[in-house]
């Protein structure tokens, strides 16, 4: 019994120290996220000062639409991005990745409320190669579905050795992140931040910048999905860690006998500088695969700001509950000590995720604190109420009102999962599990009137609907983070079992682009149409790659109307002439 209580506080003191056994190119590449040298943003106006002030003018969160309105500012944000193959250790534990420039977590992008974003991706993914194309998470993308992303739906992959420039206008603000869609890819390496500076009521006098939430998994996602969707096998995926900005210590001493991959324990936690006294906007960003992460910082309220890039009433809270895909803005003030005071940050994955080590931390540092010490504080005692589900919709109100619209049509879309034919676990959404197929994405055929697709394709075409509700029914035992591109959808309602008819707080129900749908319980969404062809998916990596995704047309007759850059065309051709050469194993959904 004392032996396994040393071992057991022998464990923790290896997850809890501060001290870095590896340098931050050996865990993270170029990735400078979660160190005491990442700047404050905003970064970008120091080399790219803006003309006058506040790019918004008379526009703010609170009184006006930014569906319809938002500024025009001229200005271009540009990055490059190379994704290749390379080997880094996050947590200590060395793997084979995907990263974006070399850095893991990826490339901050930063612009203003109305900046064009263009982004040129050149897929460098090499022994072997590999298809990607990657997702504005959060994006509305009017008049432009064809960059959103999303391979086998509304684009082909970007052939290996190929390029692709996407090109969108930041017409909402707030923090948000980009990953890659192409299977399960994203789970391996390749996300980042985004930050879309806006007009705030809410004041802070620091904003600290992204803190990326994810589960780790030490294996490559190829392999995990191959196991997931081997016959009569668990169709759940266990994490190996928790990271927050991509890092994380791990004890290596827990490596299986046999596993001679080289692990370094105390590789290195993320540490943040916190102005004594001051006020601190941080931005969290849950970019896992599979896990819901509930986040505090030891002695601290949480006033929470935005959800999503919804801005809303502020309410304070001591724990965050975001499910994969979800933001949460929240503003902290570092008045629970002195200048020589450190605090642990926390993130637990739920008791509904998959996890074998589901708590990280990270070092909160007021001005004077040694960082070379590891904080003392105690942990709020919040428990875990086991839902998944998101804070009350009682609660989270946004800033600027909008009152729901009367639906013009409403659909039920129920998940579950079913055994193939091979005896493999498969998730259904709408009665279908969904198959892409990576050189025939809907919406360049529905953009050429072609609407015909094979029942595997989970096409749901909603004409000339200009105001559509879904209840999602969830007939599966896990809960599910529901994700819609190209919309901030209302949420009317959310809970156990079905739904009674209750629409919470019609006059102005929350919207954002991600929400929890509990285990066995529903979720009822509406959103106003913005014409393309649209994903709507669990965003549980995971559970996509097993099908669980469905194409939303909306309003066919505009998206015929459009026109698709060449450059999408040539993308199709490029992996055309890939695929005529190379055999694509596609061994999931493709999403
Ligand atoms: C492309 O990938 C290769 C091998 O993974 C790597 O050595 C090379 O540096 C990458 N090129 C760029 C421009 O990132
Ligand atoms: C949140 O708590 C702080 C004190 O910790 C208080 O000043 C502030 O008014 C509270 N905000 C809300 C919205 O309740
Ligand atoms: C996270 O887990 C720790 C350790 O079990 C616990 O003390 C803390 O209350 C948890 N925090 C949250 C936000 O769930
Ligand atoms: C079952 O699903 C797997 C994974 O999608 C697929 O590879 C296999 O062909 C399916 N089996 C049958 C009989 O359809
Ligand atoms: C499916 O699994 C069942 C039960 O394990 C087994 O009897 C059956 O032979 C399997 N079928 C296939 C096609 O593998
Ligand atoms: C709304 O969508 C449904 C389902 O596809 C369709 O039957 C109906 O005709 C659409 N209504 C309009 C106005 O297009
Ligand atoms: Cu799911």
């Amino acid at each position: 019994m004392g032996l396994l209580n040393d071992l057991v506080a022998e464990a923790a003191s290896v997850l809890s120290s501060v001290t870095e056994t590896l340098g931050q190119q050996k865990t993270n590449g170029a990735s400078l996220l979660g160190t005491l040298v990442f700047p404050f943003l905003p970064f970008f106006l120091t080399n790219n000062p803006l003309p006058s002030g506040f790019p918004w003018g008379g526009l703010n969160d609170w009184n006006s639409n930014p569906y319809v309105e938002y500024p025009r500012t001229g200005v271009i944000r540009s990055y490059d991005f190379t994704v290749s193959r390379g080997f880094i250790a996050p947590d200590g534990y060395q793997r084979p990745v995907l990263l974006v420039n070399g850095a893991y977590p990826g490339p901050l992008i930063e612009a203003n409320w109305g900046d064009k974003i263009v982004v040129t991706v050149h897929n460098n993914i090499t022994g072997p190669e590999e298809g990607t194309a990657i997702h504005w998470h959060g994006f509305l993308q009017q008049g432009t579905p064809w960059e959103d992303g999303a391979p086998g739906i509304s684009q082909c992959p970007i052939a290996p050795r190929k390029s692709f420039t996407y090109e969108f206008t930041a017409s909402l603000f707030g923090s948000t992140w980009y990953h890659g869609h192409y299977s399960a890819q994203y789970s391996s390496g390749v996300v980042g931040p985004i930050v879309i500076h806006g007009p705030t009521r809410a004041k802070y006098d620091v904003d600290i910048g992204p803190i990326m939430l994810s589960d780790w998994y030490h294996k490559d996602y190829l392999a995990l999905i191959k196991q997931m969707l081997s016959p009569n096998a668990d169709p759940r995926v266990f994490s190996d860690n928790n990271l927050i900005n991509g890092k994380m210590n791990f004890d290596c001493s827990t490596v299986a006998a046999g596993d001679w991959t080289p692990c370094i324990s105390n590789a290195g936690i993320s540490k943040f500088n916190f102005r004594t006294g001051k006020t601190h906007r941080l931005r969290l960003i849950n970019s896992g695969a599979d896990g819901v992460q509930r986040f505090s910082i030891d002695e601290h309220v949480l006033t929470v700001i935005a959800e999503d890039l919804t801005p809303v009433q502020p309410y304070n809270t001591t724990v965050v509950t975001l499910g994969v895909g979800q933001r949460t803005d929240v503003l902290v003030t570092a008045n629970a000590g002195n200048p020589m005071s450190g605090f642990w940050m926390r993130s637990n994955l739920t008791s509904c995720t998959p996890a074998r080590q589901p708590h990280a931390v990270a070092a909160v540092y007021y001005d004077h604190a040694d960082t070379s010490k590891a904080p003392t504080s105690k942990a709020w005692n919040v428990s875990d109420p086991g839902t998944c589900a998101n804070d009350d919709l009682s609660v989270t109100q946004p800033l600027y009102p909008m009152p729901l619209p009367n639906p013009t049509f409403t659909q039920t879309m129920a998940i579950d999962t079913f055994k193939n034919a091979s005896n493999i676990t498969l998730w259904r959404f709408n009665g279908v599990s969904m198959r892409a197929d990576f050189n025939e994405p809907p919406l360049l055929l529905a953009n050429q009137g072609r609407f015909d697709f094979p029942p595997e394709r989970n096409v749901l075409n909603l004409y000339a609907n200009s105001s559509i509700r879904i209840i999602v029914k969830n007939n599966s035992p896990a809960a599910h983070p529901i994700h819609l591109h190209g919309h901030n959808f209302y949420i009317l309602h959310q809970g156990p079992g079905e739904w009674d008819g209750t629409i919470v707080r019609p006059s102005n129900p929350q919207r954002r682009d991600v929400q929890q749908v509990r285990a066995f319980g529903h979720l009822v969404i509406q959103f106003d149409a913005n014409p393309g062809v649209w994903a709507f998916h669990c965003h549980i990596a995971w559970h996509a790659s097993g099908g669980f995704l469905s194409s939303l047309i909306v309003q066919p007759s505009k998206v015929q109307q459009m026109r698709v850059p060449e450059t999408v065309r040539q993308t199709c051709r490029d992996w055309s002439l890939w695929t005529s050469q190379n055999v694509v194993d596609q061994i999931d959904s493709g999403t």
